[in-house]
């Protein structure tokens, strides 16, 4: 461990290194403790991570932020925005480029290289984006970042929430900020009334189970019917309960990192064109256009998935021979997906369609769901 007095002065200049190397917001914490590992725990006892076994499974190590990396025991903590003045469309606005871990990691690696070169020796550190077991809105509301919203999103005062968290683990005993203690959500409560999944039981708490960002990223199986048109026309991920917040529609800033910028195969495109697109794409031009991309966490298989519910939602019956034609998709769930979309739709060419694929589809899942559109249009 490096003595407190060897390290002094280094919090501004390190501050204003990070400043430097485009990040919006930057703090300082000491590890310890995570204050609220409680309220993480309690979450996972109610169901509420879903499928997301890699949270269970760490969750020891999330107590303590001195736990995941031994040895270090300062953070510098920052914030990048990641744009909120861009338009809202089928894909989360954080998605739309390159991968943030890539983007943040290697500018917290050079945080780390830059703080070696000014003391002149090495440092033991590591750089953390969603890539270990850390509570980070809880790390970043003590370096002072901001507070946590009713939406569940750490909010600061002059960005709002549209940003992302990453972190420099480091030795060095360096001084920290004040923890954020205010909460400026007062009797607000848009995000919970804006939700389309009602995934919210209590304010600052968040059944993913329900939460479409989970639905369209994190799930690997099929939508659970009865949430399917909630989803609206969403394809991957869900900014409405930020969209709403009163702190964003101030706050909120345009984007500065062109790594973030919104790819080609993504821009400016409504949910219609994309959710065709993507459902008629195969493995090769999946990989191809989404290297280093978000998206790529879905596999093709989950934003087909994503694209039929869209496609059901939106019932634009021209949309109905693209789909038959993704009734003989390699994946069940996407072959499943599609049926409930042509349900959905309800023309007799879908129907017919369906009637036949029933035919030969082996596959339980989708004969039930193929069923179920037929009793039901049956009954109607
Ligand atoms: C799992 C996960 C998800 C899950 C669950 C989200 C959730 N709210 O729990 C799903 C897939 C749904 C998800 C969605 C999104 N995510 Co996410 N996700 C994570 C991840 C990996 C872990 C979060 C976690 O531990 N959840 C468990 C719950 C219990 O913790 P929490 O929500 O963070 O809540 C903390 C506080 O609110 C507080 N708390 C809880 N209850 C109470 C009650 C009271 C009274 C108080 C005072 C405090 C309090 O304690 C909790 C633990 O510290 C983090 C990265 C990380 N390693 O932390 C990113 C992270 C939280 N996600 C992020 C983002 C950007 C998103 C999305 C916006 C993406 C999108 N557009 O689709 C949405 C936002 C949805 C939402 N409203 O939260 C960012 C958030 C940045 C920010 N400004 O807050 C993070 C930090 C990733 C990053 N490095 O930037 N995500
Ligand atoms: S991200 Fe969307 S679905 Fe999830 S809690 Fe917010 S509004 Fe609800
Ligand atoms: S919408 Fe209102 S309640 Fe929700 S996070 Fe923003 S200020 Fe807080």
């Amino acid at each position: 461990m490096i003595a407190r007095t060897a390290a002094a002065a280094l919090e501004q200049r390190v501050k204003a290194q990070a400043f430097g190397l485009g990040f919006d917001l930057a703090g300082i914490a000491s590890l310890g403790v995570a204050e609220t590992s409680a309220y993480f725990e309690e979450w996972l006892a109610r169901g509420y991570a879903g499928e997301m076994s890699y949270l269970p499974r760490w969750a020891g190590k999330r107590r303590d932020t001195r736990l995941p990396y031994p040895g270090v025991s300062s953070a510098v903590v920052v914030a990048l925005n990641y744009g909120g003045t861009q338009p809202t469309g089928p894909v989360a606005r954080y998605a739309r480029g390159d991968d943030y871990h890539d983007v943040m990691t290697a500018k917290l690696d050079s945080l780390h290289a830059w703080v070696e070169g000014q003391l002149g020796m090495p440092v033991r550190g590591k750089s953390y984006i969603d890539t270990g077991p850390i509570l980070e809105r809880d790390l970043a509301r003590r370096a002072g970042l901001g507070w946590f919203g009713k939406n569940t999103n750490l909010l600061n005062p002059e960005l709002g929430s549209f940003f992302f968290i990453g972190a420099l683990l480091l030795d060095l005993e360096l001084t920290p900020d004040a923890p954020f203690e205010a909460d400026r959500c007062g009797t607000c409560r848009r995000c919970l009334d804006a939700c389309p999944t009602n995934a919210f039981p209590e304010p600052r708490v968040l059944d993913s189970t329900r939460c479409i960002s989970y639905l369209t990223i994190e799930l690997r199986g099929a939508i659970p019917s009865n949430l399917r048109e909630s989803m609206g026309e969403l394809i991957y991920g869900c900014d409405i309960c930020q969209d709403v917040c009163p702190w964003n529609v101030k706050f909120s800033r345009e984007l500065t990192e062109p790594a973030l910028e919104a790819r080609d195969a993504l821009k400016a495109k409504d949910a219609r064109t994309l959710a065709r697109e993507l459902l008629a794409m195969d493995e090769g031009e999946f990989r191809n256009t989404f290297s280093r991309s978000p998206l790529k966490r879905a596999k093709r298989r989950g934003l087909a998935r994503n694209s039929a519910v869209a496609l059901g939602n939106i019932r634009n019956s021209d949309d109905v021979p693209d789909l038959v034609r993704a009734l003989g998709d390699p994946e069940p769930l996407v072959r499943q997906h599609v049926a409930w979309a042509l349900g959905q739709i309800g023309s007799l060419e879908g129907l017919r369609a369906l009637q036949v694929r029933a035919g030969t589809e082996t596959d339980v899942a989708v004969l039930g769901e193929i069923q179920s559109v037929i009793t039901t249009r049956q009954l109607a």
